[in-house]
């Protein structure tokens, strides 16, 4: 059964500091309502590159008390700083997390050697299992199908988070690796990572539009190819308009209308404009009433 997540969101108050109880909201609305199978704490959807340590220790810590052990979760604790990377591993793994997840290290053109040794460093001394957050776009650090075979040594990395639309690449690792777990990441291209075999999918827009997601997947696997691509034809118009109001910002804006007090984006990302919180309300009533 293929499973979906979540890349929960961090909620932030108007001076850009976390806001505990939009985050417990989110994560209950997940649970509650969404009835997701896990929730990816901690990833690009959180934010969590313009966190300081201990902000993505408090998210951490906040997913895991609220989710009290009802889904599966995910930290994320990648970053271009090993020193805190292995600090969040250790403390997710003794709060309990049983998966971590991490970004290749990024900005400075590290080798595939180096890139390596980020990996196994992390997860020495850590009993966690790992999944590989490849997003080539943001993160600027694109691996190949081989360079995936030598990280996939260490068999505490059980996987990879897909973040990607090299269509090619993802069928090439289904092939070679029928046994680590992919999670696709691009929500719009869903219908396009299913037939490849993926295990399930992490992403933002699940926050919102899980429903729809859980009833695309369970189309594809009832052979219903129809309403496979009528759904995901509804969830890219919805993506789109979300993408074209600024997503992330956008996203905690409907969350608003449905009564979830997600609260703002952290600057530099865009604090709602009049115009925007209005894109967001007919987002909500186009998609969601
Ligand atoms: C993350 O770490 O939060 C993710 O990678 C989740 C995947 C999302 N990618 C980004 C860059 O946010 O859900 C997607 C994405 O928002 C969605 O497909 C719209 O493009």
């Amino acid at each position: 059964m293929k499973k979906l997540y979540s890349a929960l969101m961090t909620a932030f108050n108007g001076d850009d500091t976390i806001n505990e109880q939009g985050i417990r909201e989110m994560v209950r609305y997940n649970i509650d309502v969404n009835k997701i199978d896990g929730l990816y704490v901690g990833g690009s959807t959180g934010e969590s590159f313009m966190l300081s340590t201990e902000e993505r220790k408090l998210v951490y810590k906040i997913a895991y008390e609220e989710t009290a052990g009802k889904v599966d979760l995910i930290a994320q604790v990648g970053s271009v700083n090993l020193t805190e990377a292995k600090e969040l591993a250790k403390y997710a793994a003794d709060l309990g997390y049983k998966t971590i997840s991490a970004v290749p290290p990024f900005y400075y053109h590290f080798t595939f050697e180096q890139i390596k040794d980020y990996y196994d460093q992390i997860l020495a001394g850590v009993d966690v299992q790992l999944i590989i957050y490849s997003i080539p776009a943001l993160s600027g650090v694109s691996l190949s199908l081989d360079e995936f075979g030598k990280l996939f040594e260490n068999p505490k990395i059980i996987g990879v988070k897909y973040t990607n639309n090299d269509f090619l690449l993802l069928q090439r690792l289904r092939s070679a690796f029928p046994d680590k777990k992919i999670y696709f990441g691009t929500d719009e291209m869903l219908i396009s990572a299913l037939p490849l075999g993926i295990d399930g999918a992490i992403g933002s827009t699940f926050n919102l539009n899980a429903k729809r997601a859980k009833a695309e997947i369970a189309a594809y696997e009832a052979g219903d190819m129809k309403k496979v691509f009528e759904l995901q034809d509804v969830s890219n118009k919805l993506i789109l308009a979300l993408i074209d109001n600024d997503i992330y910002p956008s996203l905690k804006l409907v969350f608003e209308e449905m009564g979830v007090h997600a609260g703002y984006s952290k600057a530099p990302m865009s604090k709602p404009s009049a115009e925007m919180k209005a894109g967001a309300k007919k987002i909500y009533e186009t998609y969601f009433k």
